[in-house]
């Protein structure tokens, strides 16, 4: 408009020697006598007339052009921060997303790498059961178990590779160097180091055989001193209570060793008795037995002040030593597993594990 306005002012002013009628041409000249507007001038002021219009058109188009780049540029600039805007979004949007799909990840891997450190598990076949689908190959190993209806978690080694692994082991004899000469408060909480000999305890296996809806088996593996090795199997297995002494319950045996704990006759079986210590006597000699033409009080104290199911005293006792020594009249210090036998004597154990396993219910 306005530079228009100038600009064509500025056309008009620009032709000095355009004449106007009626006024004399500077210098007089004839010309503008004879011929008013000669042809020639009049081709000349046409021509500059188109030149001052294709001028002025140019121009507008060149502001037009410049203004309309001009609203263009700001059409794209204003959806360029749009744009700009919306990307930031995206950007904040995938951040959390990353977030979150990182922290469910961490949860994850939480919980598998701390299951078998802070495991709940209630023995060891269902920390295996609940790794089996998640790690190649459970190590064997200490883990905390947690049974059902108690307030307390404990530790116990958990034998992974052996049979099909998830075995709770309750009793290992492998080297003599723990003493197993224990008072009824020892054998109640267990004692020994969990990698190594040791007995669990009455309190803690009690705990995982009488879980709701669960059934245990025992299972006993046993070494000789000539390497032969062999079993014996329980497909059930339960503890009374402390008021009961821990009295163990046995299910039908299967194995290669013989079934020591029932023995070959009644009063032998030790099946249903409650256990005895040195300092507390369930052991059915009231107040003695006869054993070998010996007078016996104490099965304890026969068998080295070590704890036991005894019944009469029996013919088993896991709990006695694996080493060679020079036994008095009367003793039973070594492990015993009468019932195994080769040529018509007993092997010598030099070492045994007693271990439990859940046995799949349907109900
Ligand atoms: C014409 O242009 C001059 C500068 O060249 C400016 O000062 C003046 O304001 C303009 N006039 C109009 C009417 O736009
Ligand atoms: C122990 O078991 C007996 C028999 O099953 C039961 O009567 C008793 O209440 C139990 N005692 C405890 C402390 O649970
Ligand atoms: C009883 O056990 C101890 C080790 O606890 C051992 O030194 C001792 O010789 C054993 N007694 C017999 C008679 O074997
Ligand atoms: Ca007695």
């Amino acid at each position: 408009g306005q530079q228009k306005f100038n600009e064509s002012k500025g056309v008009i002013e620009d032709f000095p020697d355009v004449p106007v009628k009626g006024q004399k041409p500077p210098g007089g000249s004839k010309i503008w006598d004879t011929c008013s507007i000669p042809c020639d001038v009049t081709v000349k002021l046409l021509r500059d007339e188109k030149h001052s219009i294709c001028g002025q058109l140019q121009q507008s188009l060149l502001a037009f052009g410049r203004s309309t780049r001009k609203l263009m540029r700001d059409v794209m600039e204003e959806q360029q921060r749009a744009l700009d805007i919306l990307s930031s979004q995206v950007t904040e949007l995938m951040t959390k997303v990353q977030t979150l799909s990182s922290e469910v990840q961490r949860s994850n891997t939480e919980m598998y790498s701390t299951k078998p450190v802070q495991s709940h598990g209630r023995d060891c076949s269902d920390i295996k059961d609940s790794l089996v689908s998640v790690v190649p190959k459970i190590p064997s190993g200490i883990y905390i178990i947690h049974p059902e209806n108690t307030d307390s978690s404990f530790e116990v080694f958990c034998e992974m590779d052996y049979m099909g692994g998830g075995w709770t082991v309750m009793q290992r004899r492998t080297d003599g160097l723990t003493d197993f000469k224990r008072p009824w408060a020892d054998y109640a909480d267990g004692f020994g180091h969990l990698a190594g000999e040791h007995w669990l305890g009455l309190k803690k296996v009690f705990h995982i055989v009488n879980q709701k809806d669960t059934r245990f088996q025992l299972h006993i593996a046993l070494v000789a001193k000539n390497d032969v090795t062999s079993y014996a199997s329980y497909d059930d297995f339960r503890l009374d209570n402390e008021t009961q002494f821990f009295s163990i319950n046995l299910g039908r045996y299967a194995g290669g060793t013989g079934d020591a704990f029932r023995g070959y006759e009644q009063e032998q079986n030790q099946d249903t008795a409650p256990f005895s210590t040195s300092d507390v006597d369930n052991d059915g000699c009231n107040p003695s037995c006869s054993m070998e033409n010996r007078m016996v009080e104490s099965c304890s104290s026969q068998h080295n002040q070590t704890g036991w199911w005894f019944n009469q005293c029996g013919l088993a006792n896991l709990n006695g030593s694996p080493e060679d020594v020079e036994q008095s009249q009367g003793q039973r210090t070594h492990i015993l597993w009468d019932t195994w036998r080769q040529n018509g004597f007993p092997h010598v154990i030099k070492s045994v594990t007693m271990k439990i396993r859940k046995i799949a219910t349907n109900n």
